[in-house]
């Protein structure tokens, strides 16, 4: 399913809305790191994030070692950024404040 890609308007507001996010350097992805108390903070966030992921049918690519998580955002049925990692950064947002 081929889904449309964020204009550089909409990915230029949305980096400028959520700062915590950087651009990968090919411009395909979104990436933040998280950091949490230790790790059970963390795998409690990690499971939030999977259910969300499930239920939105999107899914992140991760990577955590002990209370540090870093979430990559890209859509590959996009081919880059789309509206579903917009609208994962601003659910983020809300659970890792
Ligand atoms: N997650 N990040 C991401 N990107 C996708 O294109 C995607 C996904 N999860 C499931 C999914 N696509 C399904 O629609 C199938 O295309 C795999």
């Amino acid at each position: 399913m081929s889904i449309a890609r964020l204009t550089d308007t909409e990915l230029s507001d949305l980096l400028t809305r959520h700062p915590d996010w950087q651009l990968r350097a090919d411009g395909l992805a979104l990436e933040r790191t998280f950091k949490f108390t230790d790790f059970n903070e963390a795998f409690g966030f990690m499971t939030r994030v999977a259910l969300y992921a499930d239920k939105a049918d999107h899914h992140p690519e991760w990577f955590n070692v002990y209370n540090r998580v870093e979430i990559t955002l890209t859509t590959h049925d996009a081919g880059g950024i789309s509206g579903r990692d917009a609208a994962m950064v601003e659910w983020l947002a809300g659970v890792a404040a």
